[in-house]
């Protein structure tokens, strides 16, 4: 039995959903955390002492984390699929979850908070701003990176990079906030966002 805990408006749970549906596996969703609190539950704080969403239950395996969740699953049952046998192709792919977990995800992060979760009379507009311009300096990186061809962000298949980064891309498109032209990633996101295992896992709204 494969339990995910957590609310699925939340970019870190829907990163664990997305990885699970794409291997094909049975699993159930608890609701915890934003509106259905529960995370400084004991229960809950014994399984995943950060009291953070998501946790994964995998059979009485207990993993926090979502990027480390997206590589246990994918290494576990998707060995040669979303998880590139490879030590040098996985390399390529794995780097994609560190890149939105430390560079991509610190920099829109106050953009993020500051237009979705601060009261307009509240907001820090400078934080907002620069908040948006070093996001749009990375977002113009990939950009970038996709004009070799390439369908996916580690080459031509579908991996555990397209997950994190696919997850943290459709957030800053449903961002309001100035853009620039991106064609080269809006045909990724429409690739990567169409996919069955994505339904109803991205494009939720900002909470
Ligand atoms: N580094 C952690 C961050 C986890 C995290 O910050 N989760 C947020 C949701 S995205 C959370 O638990 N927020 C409290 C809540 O939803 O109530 C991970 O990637 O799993």
């Amino acid at each position: 039995m494969m339990t995910i805990w957590g609310r699925l408006t939340s970019i870190n749970v829907a990163k664990a959903v997305w990885a699970a549906r794409e291997l094909g596996l049975q699993f159930e969703r608890i609701d915890v955390g934003g509106p259905y609190g529960g995370l400084d539950k004991p229960e809950y704080l014994a399984l995943n002492p950060n009291g953070k969403i998501p946790t994964l239950d995998d059979n009485g395996y207990i993993l926090w984390e979502s990027n480390s969740i997206v590589r246990y699953l994918a290494a576990q049952y998707g060995a040669g699929t979303l998880w590139p046998t490879d030590p040098r192709e996985r390399g390529l792919s794995d780097r994609w979850l560190d890149w939105q977990a430390t560079e991509f995800g610190p920099a829109m992060g106050p953009a993020f908070i500051g237009l979705i979760r601060t009261p307009e009379d509240k907001r820090n507009h400078q934080a907002i701003a620069e908040s948006v311009a070093r996001g749009n300096k990375l977002i113009l990186l990939l950009e970038k990176f996709l004009a070799d061809g390439r369908q996916y962000l580690a080459g031509d298949r579908f991996t555990i990079g397209d997950i994190a980064v696919g997850c943290a891309i459709d957030r800053w498109f449903l961002l309001p906030i100035e853009r620039p032209a991106t064609p080269l990633l809006a045909q990724w996101h429409e690739r990567v966002s169409t996919r069955p295992s994505a339904q109803g896992v991205l494009g939720q709204e900002l909470k």
